[in-house]
């Protein structure tokens, strides 16, 4: 009785499952299933190949065939070649991602070719690699002509070759050669010094381009490097000179002094710009009319020294030093005015004294100097008078509020100055 109720029982699920199936899954079967028999990891694809010779004449294409390459699974796999050239080679691969690419040693020595490939799962294979051997006359590996391409020098210098990164995959011994191949028309350089030294050198005699050929030997095979060496001009970047001359250095007080920079230079003609400033003596308010033309020009209103510099900046921004030209200001024969100097507007109460101050003026000379204070304008109806009216310093005393003008001069014995004072009083 028992067997039979099994026996149904199992014969009822059956057919569930069975109707399940036909309806796509029957859930409780299948992860039994995948718990019973786990799906079988992923395996990494095969990189394989093989190149038509590993050892070839420099210059002799390499075929590296990947097609042997596969995957465990079945998969698609994508190819990743890599080579690695000898130092001074330019070789390359004509394709990094095909199964058979090749490329073409430039050079003696040893190439290491290697392959990874991806299959769909992203599983990577392990690095196949190979080495290739590049010769010239039998097995020997030619030498490689090292040197920097493109040298350049300032004229007025050497230029230095140097082929000392030069090597040989076999480590012979290798003689260098450097050949002058080309040079400016004009030079009169005929030849490399030291030519068949690791370095050598020449003095270019003119500016330009020229061209130098090193070879190496290694007693079977050789190798050659070109340089270009660029020699430029020093003056290429060389500052330009200011110069100027004034119409006249020596001029009276109240002359206009005329200042031309058209001689002012530029080694390779550049266009000029002109900066000009100008130091005036104390008291003075002279100016330049202009202190960016080639042509300028100023008026000395005081007697003596003014100083005219310039500094001018050609278009490539290169400054000249700074030239200076001494203008010397005089009243009679070389005397040299002297200059009077006090405050030009005071302010003051009236009934209390107002001191004017005439010390500070001078004389370029140094001589002895006479003062004099008068006062030239006073409001209607004052009666003030100057005091002291011969010494450095006056005084008066405002009596009326209102403006008060004062002259002051100063004397050398030969040229005078005069300045005015307002003195306003309230
Ligand atoms: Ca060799
Ligand atoms: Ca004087």
């Amino acid at each position: 009785m028992i067997a039979r109720l099994e026996h149904r029982f199992v014969t009822a699920i059956a057919v569930i499952c069975l109707v399940a199936i036909s309806a796509t899954s029957c859930g409780l079967d299948t992860k039994v299933n995948e718990l019973l028999n786990p799906p079988a990891p992923k395996k990494t694809p095969i990189a394989s190949f093989v190149a038509n010779n590993d050892t070839v004449k420099v210059g002799t294409p390499v075929i590296l065939d990947g097609s042997s390459s596969y995957d465990p699974q079945g998969e698609t796999i994508t190819f990743a070649w890599a080579l690695e050239v000898p130092s001074g080679s330019a070789s390359a691969l004509s394709s990094a991602t095909t199964s058979t690419t090749s490329f073409t040693p430039d050079k003696g020595g040893y190439y290491a070719v290697s392959l990874v490939v991806t299959n769909a799962s992203a599983k990577q294979s392990v690095v196949t690699t190979m080495e290739i051997d590049a010769v010239g006359t039998g097995l020997n590996h030619p030498p490689v002509a090292v040197t920097t391409a493109a040298v350049t020098v300032t004229s007025g210098n050497s230029a230095v070759l140097d082929g000392s990164q030069s090597y040989d995959a076999d480590q012979n011994a290798l003689a260098y050669t450097w050949t002058l191949i080309g040079a400016p028309s004009t030079s009169a350089v005929t030849g490399v010094n030291d030519g068949s030294s690791k370095t050598a050198y020449f003095n270019p005699d003119v500016p330009g381009v020229y061209n130098v050929k090193l070879v190496v030997f290694d007693g079977l095979d050789s190798d050659q490097a070109l340089v270009t060496v660029t020699v430029s001009s020093t003056a290429q970047n060389s500052a330009p000179t200011a110069r100027f001359t004034a119409d006249n250095e020596t001029v009276r007080v109240g002359t206009p002094v005329r200042l031309d920079a058209t001689t002012s230079s530029d080694p390779q003609g550049k266009t000029l710009s002109y900066a000009w400033s100008l130091a005036v003596p104390k008291g003075s308010t002279s100016a330049l009319t202009s202190t960016t033309s080639v042509v300028t020009s100023f008026t000395p209103n005081k007697g003596g020294v003014y100083l005219v510099y310039l500094k001018v900046t050609n278009s490539s921004s290169v400054a000249s030093e700074t030239v200076t030209l001494l203008i010397d200001s005089v009243g009679t024969g070389d005397n040299h005015p002297p200059v009077a100097i006090t405050t030009a507007a005071l302010t003051g109460t009236v009934r209390t004294v107002v001191v004017l101050d005439g010390s500070q003026s001078y004389d370029a000379d140094q001589q002895n100097l006479t003062y004099t204070w008068t006062l030239v304008g006073s409001p209607t109806g004052s009666a003030a008078a100057m005091t002291d009216d011969t010494l450095q310093r006056a005084y008066f005393t405002p009596d009326v509020a209102g403006k008060y003008v004062i002259k002051f001069v100063v004397s050398d014995g030969r040229d005078t100055d005069e300045v005015f004072v307002t003195v306003t009083a309230s």
